[in-house]
């Protein structure tokens, strides 16, 4: 099975379908984020299941109080979601009221510069939260692979470790993998590309390498 995970930013429902059906062979899931559920509307995550089979990963990155994330995941899960994704930092509740509705992945640190100002340094204690709570997976930076070893070292066996980062952000998948990473997200170096089905079959075989 892949271990590639498809970012599909984009806006357009088309583009979105057509990119999807493509590099669809070479995909574990795909990750819809606001970008294309603005553009599409949130019937696009019913349409690509529909279209390439494979799980939906809903990266709303909630980050609210427990009955708003609710109201939002409800509706999200209803959709065809697999999976929601959840921000640890607001507490507890607010995670719970997502992990009651279906399969959750939370977000420990992030891939960007600016994770180091405030994520970074609640990490630890964002990790013994995922390890009580016991989620699908954490969100850990594949643009710092030490970060994700250190992760992977904190977190339970079975969680799993999923990574943002490789390819546009300059994270690559095989130092990534390396270190620990059960599965990389990969969004601009597939759906900018001249051609995201070889994009996606080389990225694949990278992953493939180390699996
Ligand atoms: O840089 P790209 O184009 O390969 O896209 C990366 C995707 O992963 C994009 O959808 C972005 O929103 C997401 N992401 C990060 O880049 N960094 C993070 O720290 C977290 C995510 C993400 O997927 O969050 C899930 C919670």
């Amino acid at each position: 099975m892949s271990r590639l995970i498809l970012a599909l930013d984009v806006y357009e429902r088309e583009r979105a379908l057509e990119i999807a059906e493509c590099t669809a062979d070479y995909l574990w899931a795909i990750k819809v984020n606001w970008p294309l559920i603005i553009g599409s509307g949130l019937k696009i995550i019913t349409e690509l299941k529909q279209v390439t089979g494979l799980p939906i990963i809903a990266d709303l990155k909630l980050a609210d109080i427990p009955n708003t994330n609710r109201l939002i995941a409800k509706k999200v899960f209803e959709a065809g979601a697999d999976y929601v994704i959840a921000h640890g930092f607001v507490g507890r509740d607010s995670v719970k009221a997502v992990m009651e509705l279906g399969k959750t992945i939370i977000v420990v640190e992030m891939s960007h510069p600016g994770a180091k100002e405030f994520i970074q340094p609640v990490t630890d204690k964002l990790i013994e939260m995922a390890n009580e709570l016991g989620p699908f997976g954490v969100i850990a930076p594949a643009t710092r692979p030490e970060r994700v070893s250190y992760i992977r070292s904190k977190l339970k066996p079975g969680i799993k470790v999923i990574t943002p980062g490789v390819g546009a952000q300059g994270g690559t998948a095989s130092e990534v993998l390396k270190a620990g990473a059960d599965y990389i997200i990969v969004g601009r170096a597939i759906y900018q590309s001249e051609n995201p089905r070889e994009s996606a079959r080389r990225i694949f075989e990278e992953v493939e390498a180390w699996s």
